[in-house]
This record gives structure tokens, C-alpha cells and sequence, in this order.
């Protein structure tokens, strides 16, 4: 088993940061990936690199990238994984998109998550360290986001995010309006966190 392992998060820009027209001078921090590096067991180590702010280091060493995709940066997201894959670099994708059309992230990936990472991400972990790593993850839906689980913030820190902070309470919903993809993703429902640990998060803020 493998405990010496190096886990790239990422979060791809909308188009080339180098193109002026996706030039983002009002990123929030990326809460999903403050999620994942939580669920992230701590002999693991993590770092995020958040491509609407800083140039992406090909050639630091990683055991897996995991990338977030939404629409409107799969195609960023797709580059970025390709760079990667042809240095052989493992490549995870997950997020909004990759639920929406898992056959076309397939593609660009050696492995897809698809739905709420809670419920797959160790196993994802244990496999990767075993060097078995699947090409699908398929999670059933949480019914508590984050159980136990208080995002990690640290990976943040450094880099030039507006000074606002998120958390999520709740995520989903039970409306079916047929151009969104909030619609499809949640499959209609609605999730609540514990409350008692929203607060703990507030706190520890
Ligand atoms: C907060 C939010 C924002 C914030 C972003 C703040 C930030 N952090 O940067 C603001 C208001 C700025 C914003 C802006 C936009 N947003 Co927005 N936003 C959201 C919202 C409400 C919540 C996202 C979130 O943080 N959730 C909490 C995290 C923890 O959950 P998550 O992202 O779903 O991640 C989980 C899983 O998806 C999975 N996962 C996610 N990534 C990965 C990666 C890997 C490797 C794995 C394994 C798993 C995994 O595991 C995570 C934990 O369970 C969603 C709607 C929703 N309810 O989901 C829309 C949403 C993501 N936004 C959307 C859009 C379109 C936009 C805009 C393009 C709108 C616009 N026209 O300007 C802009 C883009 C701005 C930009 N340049 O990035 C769409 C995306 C649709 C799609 N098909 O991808 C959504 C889904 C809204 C919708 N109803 O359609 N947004
Ligand atoms: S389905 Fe989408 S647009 Fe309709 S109410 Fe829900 S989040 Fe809003």
C-alpha cells in the first residue's frame, strides 16, 4: 500500500488564462475542492492550484489530478487533463458536467467520478494507493452533504481570492425547470447538512 502519495487539485478557468477575455479579477475560493481535500485522508498530501489565478506546474509531481468540471470550463478542463495524461499523470474528473455527460469527460480521464464525491472518494483513495484505480465511481446521492466533514480552507491560503468565504447548508433542489442543470444533477432533491457542524464551521472560520 501506498502512503507517500501526492494529490493535485484542480480548478480549471473558463478558456486559456492567458487569453485577456477570461481574465478572472473576482475568483471566489473553490469550495468543492476544500471539500475534497477534507474527505482526503491526512498521510495524503494535498495542493490546489486554481488556474483562473496562477499558471498550472506541469511538471510537479502528482500521483492523480483530480480536476472539478463544470460546463462552461470543460473544455479548459479537457486541455488540462490532456497536458497531464501525455506526461503520465493520472487524471480524475468530477463535478456538475462530468454527471451530465460522463461519456465525453471519459475521454480526457483516466477515471470519472460522477455525483457527490462523499461517497467514493476513499475508496477512489484506497485504490489509488493499491494502483487500482477504476475508470468509473458511480456515487448514490448523499442524504447528508459532508457528514462529518469541515472544509479544508487551508489550501486556499496564498492565493488571491475575494475576501468572502462560502459554506454550503443545503444542496439541491426539488424544482424541474427543463433549462437547468441544477435540475438534473440533484435528480429533484433537496439535502440539508447537520446543523451543529455548519455552526462548527462558522465558528472555526
Ligand atoms: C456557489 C456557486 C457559484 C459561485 C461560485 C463561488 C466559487 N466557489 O467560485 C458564483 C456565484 C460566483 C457562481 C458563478 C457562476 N456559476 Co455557479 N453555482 C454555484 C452553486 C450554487 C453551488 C456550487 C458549490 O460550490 N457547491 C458546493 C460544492 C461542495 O458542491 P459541488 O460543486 O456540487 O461539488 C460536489 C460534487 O459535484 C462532486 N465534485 C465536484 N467537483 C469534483 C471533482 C472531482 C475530481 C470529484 C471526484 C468530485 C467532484 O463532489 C463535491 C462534493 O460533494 C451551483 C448550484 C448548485 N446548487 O450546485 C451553481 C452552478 C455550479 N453555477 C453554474 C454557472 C453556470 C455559473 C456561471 C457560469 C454563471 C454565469 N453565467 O456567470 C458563473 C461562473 C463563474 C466562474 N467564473 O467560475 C451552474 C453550472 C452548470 C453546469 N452545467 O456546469 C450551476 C450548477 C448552477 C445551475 N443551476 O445550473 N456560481
Ligand atoms: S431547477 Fe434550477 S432554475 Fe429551477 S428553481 Fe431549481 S435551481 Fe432554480
Amino acid at each position: 500500500m501506498n502512503s507517500d502519495l501526492h494529490i493535485i487539485l484542480i480548478k480549471p478557468n473558463i478558456g486559456r488564462r492567458e487569453h485577456s477575455l477570461y481574465v478572472d479579477n473576482a475568483s471566489m475560493e473553490p469550495l468543492q475542492l476544500g471539500v475534497l481535500a477534507a474527505l482526503t485522508p491526512e498521510d495524503i498530501e494535498v495542493v490546489m492550484y486554481d488556474d483562473r489565478l496562477e499558471p498550472i506546474p506541469y511538471s510537479e509531481r502528482a500521483d492523480l489530478v483530480a480536476i472539478t468540471v463544470e460546463t462552461f470550463t470543460a473544455r479548459r478542463s479537457y486541455e488540462i487533463a490532456d497536458e497531464y495524461r501525455k506526461r503520465g499523470v493520472k487524471v480524475l474528473m468530477g463535478g456538475m458536467h462530468v454527471k451530465l455527460l460522463p461519456e465525453e469527460a471519459r475521454e480526457h480521464a483516466d477515471s470519472v467520478m460522477i455525483g457527490d464525491a462523499e461517497d467514493k472518494w476513499r475508496e477512489m483513495i484506497e485504490d489509488l494507493r493499491k494502483g487500482t484505480l477504476k475508470e468509473v465511481y458511480e456515487c448514490a446521492p448523499v442524504c447528508v452533504p459532508q457528514k462529518g466533514v469541515i472544509t479544508r480552507r487551508d489550501i486556499y491560503k496564498g492565493k488571491k481570492y475575494m475576501p468572502i468565504s462560502l459554506l454550503q447548508f443545503s444542496r439541491g433542489c426539488r424544482y424541474n425547470c427543463k433549462y437547468c442543470a441544477s435540475s438534473v444533477y440533484f435528480e429533484r432533491r433537496h439535502f440539508t447538512r447537520d446543523i451543529d457542524e455548519v455552526i462548527t464551521e462558522i465558528r472555526s472560520q
